[in-house]
């Protein structure tokens, strides 16, 4: 039954509902994600009909078992793969895991009126109160974390289990600069911690911020209105911009020093002794018994 490094989790990676399934399936090293392109109508072709007759990511092959329903593939992996996030002999455990994957439909319900928007993969009802919209889903999603974390850093404790693997990819992407910019969402610090912990806890969560170009993260920040950068950091991009600001400080400093020797001349040429400059500063170039230029020249000349 179990094909270890075998396992195809389709999907694209820009979707929260495969990612769960497509981290989980990564980290316990049963195998990882295959492409099932929406956009180009994959889904409705007859060999994906054959693994999942409903058309939807995720989807799951393992040897001859095909299913879909990411609670339902998450659920597989762990007790093919990865038991210690879902303990099978542990009946009071596994059900407050079902407990907590099964109560974040409340906030998928949210999910999908404000951070959908966002990405465009929903669009607002007419004359819709986004701004009450988000509120609703923040509450949600603080609501969620209070009863199924609570004082614990994961639904697991002090590590992941299955609940979490299930709403982190939702949440991760709540916190993406461009729900701010779009909609103006911006959800609590134990949010954010949440998903920050998580991602430092599993490897595998590397797939939310880097799947070539079309990560969560990635697809997120290319949804950023024009001109707003999202604020990650980005070494290469940095050192860049550092270079940039360089080059432009020099060239603005040549100008304003070009400017000052033309008045400067131009001072002199009407009979008045300036000399020096702000970079450059020589008393013994100022003749402050001498000349006839007065403070204001001196200013002047000096770009003040
Ligand atoms: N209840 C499903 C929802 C999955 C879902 O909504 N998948 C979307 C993409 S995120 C999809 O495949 N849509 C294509 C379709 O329904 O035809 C699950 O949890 O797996």
């Amino acid at each position: 039954m179990a094909n270890p490094g075998e396992v195809k989790v389709y999907g694209m990676p820009a979707s929260a509902n495969a990612a769960g399934p497509t981290i989980l399936a990564m980290e316990s090293g049963a195998g990882g994600p295959e492409m099932c392109n929406l956009m180009a109508g994959e889904h409705m072709k007859p060999e994906f009909l054959a693994i999942n007759p409903y058309h939807q990511i995720p989807s799951l092959v393992d040897g001859d078992l095909k299913i879909g329903e990411s609670s339902a593939i998450l659920r597989y992996l762990a007790r093919a793969y990865s038991p210690k996030v879902y303990p099978a002999d542990d009946l009071k455990e596994c059900a407050r895991i079902d407990f907590a994957m099964d109560a974040f439909s409340n906030v998928y319900k949210g999910h999908m009126k404000t951070v959908y928007i966002t990405l465009g993969f929903a669009s607002a009802a007419e004359g819709v109160d986004q701004a009450a919209e988000n509120k609703a889903y923040i509450e949600q999603a603080d609501m969620w974390l209070t009863n199924h974390v609570g004082s614990k850093t994961f639904v697991g404790g002090d590590m992941p289990n299955l609940a979490d693997y299930k709403a982190v990819p939702f949440l991760f992407s709540a916190i993406q600069p461009a729900n701010k910019a779009v909609i103006g969402l911006e959800m609590s610090a134990k949010v954010v911690a949440y998903v920050e912990a998580f991602c430092t806890k599993v490897g595998a969560a590397a797939f939310l911020s880097s799947a070539g170009g079309y990560s969560l993260k990635e697809y997120a920040a290319s949804k950023m209105p024009a001109g707003e950068a999202a604020p990650a950091f980005d070494e290469a991009a940095d050192l860049k911009k550092k270079q940039e600001d360089a080059a432009r400080k020099a060239e603005e400093a040549a100008a304003a020093e070009e400017a000052r020797n033309k008045k400067a001349q131009e001072l002199e040429a009407s009979g008045k002794k300036v000399s020096g400059g702000m970079h450059k500063f020589d008393s013994s170039e100022v003749d402050i018994h001498g000349g006839d230029s007065t403070a204001d020249d001196l200013m002047d000349a000096f770009g003040f």
